[in-house]
């Protein structure tokens, strides 16, 4: 018998079933959430990690163990990579999932959990570091044909160089990071006569948020759109590409709104940037789920930007029009599986939406809004998925990203998809704090919006909290001409039911 399952076991060591029965989730809030149900779905046991602010968060809840790391600043908590490992070692978890931020991208924090011999859900040491440096990047991705915007690919100093570069490539230019991420560090320049001033600011700019002054240079794209390949690949070669994300709207390099699919894509298109995307991934011998970001020009050129090593906040979208559950995808490939299916096998059904609501005041600046969740009620039906981390009562803790929630709506159409946000939106009810639902509101009734007429410029654009309070007052006028309509209307019957009702009264 034992030479049997040693027959077995060198036959398939992908089907070992003695592998990832217990999954670390190194992240917090709805992600968190959101892992450990593909978890449970797939019969693997959870373990949740914490800091003292999130004591009775739902992760803590609902996991089936659960660790505290430490204090509520993330630096003190989820951040500490010597801590999470710890808490898989004591609880014999076999994979840790890192989410999106916290130590989703950090190369050190993979390698360390690959060393403890526990599986990374995600890429490896390797691919997280080359994709981590947009230089690096690009030089990886040359070989590959990949369509990039004109500039240069490696780092420079000398303004006297940045000069000739510039003219070559013509004003206006973009200065970017190498080790950027969020627009830190970017700056554009319109003419020789500023390109000295912005440098020296991009480069000092570089420094104090990344520890590195690597900058270089780009034609600067003026109003593209950014669209976005999620590919998934496994260990045993393939590669596959599940369509784009339309992420044009977002505020200060915030995304705000997503949609899958885009609607400027044609089938052509579509299948060129799925092809670059997969090439941009074989580039680095990635493995599990990633994202290739691109711009799109005004003349649906498009053009390589960077890779995120992670799962991103807005995978739903895909899930939705794919059918494809990406965390379990990960999880599958980490243990080793092929994919099972193929290139061929996808396709795009039907149009997915995504809100992010924040806790931030759209009206003042979307600055951070604190408080209590004194009503949160969800908003249910067809075709609405919300993927949270709150209950009512809950306080939004001031140490993490202010998102509470995303909402997320699918429909056969885009048209209704919109609709149907629209009405999750309506029935989305949020008091103790503000959050960005408004915002989304407006965003989703707006004309460009609707039509699909967007770029990266829109919120700057087209919105401004005047907006929103305009949006108010009609409701308010409308409301108040219905009520009016409907008095006159019945002024004789509800004259009537008030003498009845005062003969009652009387009569008591
Ligand atoms: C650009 C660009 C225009 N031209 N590169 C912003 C963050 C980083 N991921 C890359 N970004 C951009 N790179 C060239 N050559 C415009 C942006 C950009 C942007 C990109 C995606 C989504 C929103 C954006 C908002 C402003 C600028």
């Amino acid at each position: 018998m034992p030479r049997a399952l040693r027959t077995f076991n060198v036959q398939h060591p992908t089907l070992n079933l003695n592998f990832m029965k217990k999954i670390l989730v190194a992240n917090r809030g709805e992600i968190a959430l959101r892992v450990m149900r593909s978890c449970r779905k797939m019969g693997i046991k959870t373990v949740a990690v914490y800091s003292e602010a999130d004591r009775n968060a739902m992760h803590v809840k609902f996991a089936d163990e659960a660790v505290l790391l430490g204090p509520a600043p993330s630096a003190e908590s989820y951040l500490k990579m010597e801590k999470v490992l710890e808490a898989a070692k004591i609880t014999g978890a076999d994979g840790i999932h890192p989410g999106y931020g916290f130590l989703s991208e950090n190369a050190a924090f993979a390698k360390m959990v690959e060393k403890a011999g526990i599986t990374f859900i995600g890429p490896s040491p390797h691919s997280i570091k080359i994709m981590g440096s947009k230089l690096a990047a690009k030089e990886a991705v040359k070989k590959y044909d990949i369509p990039m915007v004109p500039g240069i690919e490696e780092a420079i100093t000398d303004v006297e160089f940045a000069k000739k570069i510039a003219k070559k490539i013509g004003f206006p230019i973009l200065i970017k990071a190498s080790a950027g991420g969020g627009g830190k560090g970017m700056r554009v320049v319109e003419n020789l006569k500023e390109l000295p001033s912005q440098m020296e600011r991009a480069i000092s700019e570089a420094i104090s948020s990344f520890g590195d002054g690597s900058v270089f240079i780009e034609k600067y794209v003026t109003s593209p759109r950014h669209i976005e390949i999620q590919v998934l690949a496994d260990t045993h070669g393939n590669t596959v590409h599940l369509f784009e994300r339309e992420c044009s709207i977002q505020r200060r390099h915030q995304k705000v709104v997503e949609e899958a699919p885009s609607v400027v894509l044609t089938p052509e298109i579509r299948e060129a940037m799925g092809e670059a995307a997969v090439k941009v991934a074989k580039s680095c011998d990635y493995v599990g789920a990633g994202t290739v970001e691109f711009l799109l020009d005004d003349k649906k050129n498009f053009y390589f930007l960077e890779m995120n090593t992670r799962l991103q906040v807005e995978h739903p979208v895909t899930e939705l029009i794919t059918g494809v559950d990406l965390v379990e995808e990960q999880i599958k490939v980490a243990r080793g599986e092929k994919l099972s299916f193929a290139q061929k096998d996808l396709e795009i059904k039907g149009h997915a939406m995504e809100l992010r609501v924040y806790a931030e005041d759209p009206l003042n600046n979307f600055l951070p809004s604190i408080g209590t969740l004194e009503t949160y009620k969800r908003p249910t039906g067809e075709g609405i998925r919300l993927d949270d981390g709150y209950e009512e009562g809950m306080e939004i803790p001031i140490y993490y990203d202010p998102m509470i929630a995303k909402l997320i709506t699918y429909g056969a159409n885009r048209n209704e998809a919109i609709q149907r946000m629209l009405f999750a939106i309506k029935n989305y009810k949020i008091e103790g704090l503000q959050t960005t639902l408004p915002f989304g509101k407006f965003v989703f009734e707006h004309e460009a919006f609707i039509s699909g007429n967007i770029d990266t410029h829109f919120v700057k654009e087209h919105y401004s909290p005047e907006k929103i309070k305009e949006g108010r007052a009609v409701a308010k006028k409308i409301a108040a001409a219905v009520g009016l309509k409907y008095f006159l209307e019945n002024q004789k019957q509800l004259k009537e039911i008030e003498s009845t009702q005062s003969g009652w009264t009387q009569r008591d």
